[in-house]
């Protein structure tokens, strides 16, 4: 390997490998001790603090909007309506599903009110308490007859083979029906904007709490009709994302508009409650599959439908788990027949976009509970009759009915794994046996599989005449480790020491061009647009090309195609018979994620994954009522699994290569929340299917359980 220092380009030995160790994440020091610099903290000359009006009512005309007494009120410097923001452009949509429907994209409400929490007005003032207090003087009136609105969406359809025919002939043929409750992001840290406005260059520095920085700044710029030149984009830490900051919302393009129409700084700091109403929600969709299965256990056809909810304006990736949830079908089983579609459309609520796992727990949930159906029928051992039916490790690459291409893996190795590990046969007679003394107790079981995205992302590395590097990287990160992840990367690659490289991302202006942190990608596409840049650039210095310091070399990688993740969750459960509590006896997670940078993140990733997938699982749910009123606005009425909700669990991996990026990495950011409700479902049907019960809905609450085992 070549090291460097200061006097140029002199070899040295190698070093300790960096990539594969669990180092500590250089993030924590500064982010447990207060010190991050989150968007609330970042300095502003003189700023205009922004509070919104939202709408009370999901459907509504706006008669008249009276701002007159708002603008009276102390501190108050502008109050703006839609009449005063005038015509902006509209956010695009990532088409991966054929569209229909013209879907809207309103800053402010113009005449229409879509949805409870849609902003109305802005006020802009000197406080924001004062901001606060004079929305309350802002006159809103509403009536309530409204025109139908057309409807928009997105539709997909995949099919292979004859479908009704292979169904016909099946010797078994089971049939489910999955509900996903639509669940809020709950990022730790709400949305917010801060906007910097610069006087000299009539231009703004837009600090953003967001997953994609550069997305932003050409939406802004597509939005408002202003030059990219005068719009920056900068993340500072960010406290959480899942999906959630994926897109611009109506609110921070308020913002920067009022920046540069006022020629002020500007900020707006979510509420929780605001984040409730008015972030984009996640899934929400309902599925129903049939699957049939031979008289050997073999799946023969599956015919699949995934209806998903939208809000009542569309995040740039509001169609991606609409098209995940159907594309990603039969996960990874070999069926050779199947008929899928999804859909999904509009209506009078908050957005629906992108959450952690984004259509894939749909997926995943929906076939993992045929799967137990078609055992539970044909009275094969859950474990076997997916041995039985998934894809061998030497049909790889193998090309799916939707036209997905599955990289690699050995997956009925990594099941024989999960086996082992957790004694499956013992637990199993443990059940029966505890079954038979009148416990509720079951065995859940999920397999997944977990794509990680498509594309490009860049990267730029600089040596440094002192020997050390610094890594300007496209993507960005929202608090998952990525400088460290990436650091161990570059290290490996420049044989540095892991301090020597720096690493930063986030910004427009320093950062070469990316995509963000999306999808579970960082690694597998973010890392190996790194690892390019550091070989580019040792390329260059072995050329002689170039033996002055500092050198730098920027790329932008694209990966040869989808790197998918995998693995396999087993979860015992006992649910109490007098209080229907459930408890997660036993959870055991085995997950392939490819090359590993560092485990220590992975495992992290998995937990957090899990806990989330878990309160999908047993206690979230965003619930409107009758009237279009969100009646769980706060962690109140919404709950949020919480660390002794967790049980503990044990972690194993397996690393197979993917063949698609030069590190071998997939992706692992979602596993957790793919796997976790499919095998805490299945556990909880098995539990319960000696009382009858087949089916259940989630959250798996204990007023839910104990109803089903007492069938009231
Ligand atoms: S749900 Mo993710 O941030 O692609």
């Amino acid at each position: 390997m070549t090291v460097f220092s200061a006097r140029g380009l002199e070899r040295a030995g190698s070093q300790e490998p960096q990539i594969g160790r669990p180092m500590r994440r250089r993030e924590d020091l500064h982010l447990v001790t207060g010190a991050g610099r989150y968007v609330a903290d970042v300095p502003l000359q003189d700023p205009l603090h922004v509070a919104f009006v939202r709408s009370p009512v999901p459907e509504g005309r706006i008669a008249a909007c009276e701002t007159q007494d708002a603008h009276d009120m102390p501190g108050v410097v502008q109050v703006v309506d839609a009449a005063g923001l005038g015509a902006l452009g509209s956010l695009s949509i990532n088409p991966v599903l054929e569209p229909f429907g013209v879907a809207p994209f309103p800053v402010l409400a113009g005449e229409r009110l879509a949805a409870v929490g849609q902003p109305v007005a802005a006020v802009l003032a000197a406080t924001p308490a004062q901001a606060l207090d004079a929305c309350d003087a802002v006159l809103v009136e509403i009536e309530d007859d409204v025109a139908a609105v057309e409807p928009a969406g997105f539709r997909g359809a995949w099919s292979s083979g004859d479908c009704d025919q292979a169904m016909a002939a099946a010797a078994h043929r089971v049939s489910v029906t999955v509900d996903h409750p639509r669940l809020a992001p709950a990022s730790l840290e709400p949305r917010g904007i801060a906007v910097a406005y610069h006087d000299e260059s009539d231009s703004v520095t837009v600090f953003l709490s967001t997953q994609t920085p550069h997305r932003a700044r050409l939406e802004l710029s597509r939005i408002l009709s202003v030059a990219p030149e005068r719009i920056q984009v900068a993340a500072p830490d960010v406290g959480g994302a899942f999906g959630m900051k994926a897109s611009l919302y109506p609110e921070e393009v308020l913002c920067v508009w009022a920046a540069l129409r006022f020629k002020r700084a500007t900020r707006w700091i979510s509420s929780r409650g605001e984040d409730f109403l008015a972030a984009s929600h996640g899934r929400g969709a309902t599925s129903e599959g049939t699957l049939g299965v031979d008289a050997q256990g073999r799946f023969v056809a599956l015919k699949a439908s995934v209806s998903s909810p939208l809000g009542h304006w569309l995040p740039s990736s509001a169609a991606i788990p609409a098209w995940n949830a159907g594309r990603i079908l039969p996960s990874g089983y070999r069926v050779e027949a199947v008929d899928i579609r999804s859909s999904a459309e509009t209506s009078n609520t908050a957005a629906v976009g992108i959450y952690r796992g984004a259509g894939r727990p749909e997926a995943n949930c929906l076939m993992e509970r045929l799967v137990e159906a078609a055992a539970a029928a044909t009275g094969i051992d859950p474990l076997e009759i997916r041995r039985r039916n998934l894809i061998p490790p030497t049909a790889f690459p193998h090309t799916g009915p939707s036209g997905v291409v599955l990289d690699s893996g050995r997956y009925a190795e990594l099941l024989d794994r999960l086996a082992q590990e957790t004694g499956y046969d013992a637990r199993r007679a443990e059940v029966a046996e505890r079954r038979a003394r009148g416990e509720v107790v079951g065995l859940g079981m999920a397999f997944y599989i977990e794509p990680c995205g498509t594309g490009w992302e860049s990267a730029r590395v600089t040596l440094n005449p002192d020997g050390t590097a610094l890594v300007a990287f496209g993507g960005s990160t929202q608090g998952h480790g990525r400088e460290t992840a990436l650091a161990q990367i570059a290290a490996d690659a420049l044989s540095l020491a892991p301090d020597a490289v720096s690493v930063v991302c986030g910004s427009t202006d320093t950062c070469p061009t990316g995509i963000g942190a999306l999808a579970s990608r960082s690694t597998a596409i973010g890392g190996s647009a790194v690892l390019k840049a550091c070989e580019a650039l040792l390329a260059r210095i072995d050329s002689g090309a170039d033996t002055s310091v500092p050198v730098s070399e920027e790329v932008v990688y694209e990966a040869a195609g989808e790197a998918w993740g995998y693995g396999a969750y087993l979860v015992q459960i006992a649910i109490d018979p007098e209080t229907g509590d459930p408890t997660l006896e036993h959870v055991a997670c085995v997950d392939d994620a490819g090359t590993v940078i560092n485990p220590m993140l992975v495992e992290g990733q998995i937990r957090g994954g899990f806990a989330q997938g878990l309160g999908e699982a047993l206690m979230e749910r965003l619930v409107y009522d009758g009237d279009g009123q969100l009646v769980t606005g706060s962690l109140m009425d919404y709950a949020l699994p919480r660390a002794s909700d967790i049980p503990a669990f044990s972690i194993s991996k397996m690393e197979t290569a993917s063949p698609n990026n030069p590190l071998g990495a997939k992706g692992v950011g979602e596993a957790g929340t793919i796997g976790a409700p499919a095998a805490i479902l299945n556990a909880a049907i098995d539990a319960l299917r000696p009382h009858g019960v087949t089916d259940l809905p989630m959250p798996l609450t204990s007023e839910t359980l104990w109803r089903a085992l007492h069938r009231t």
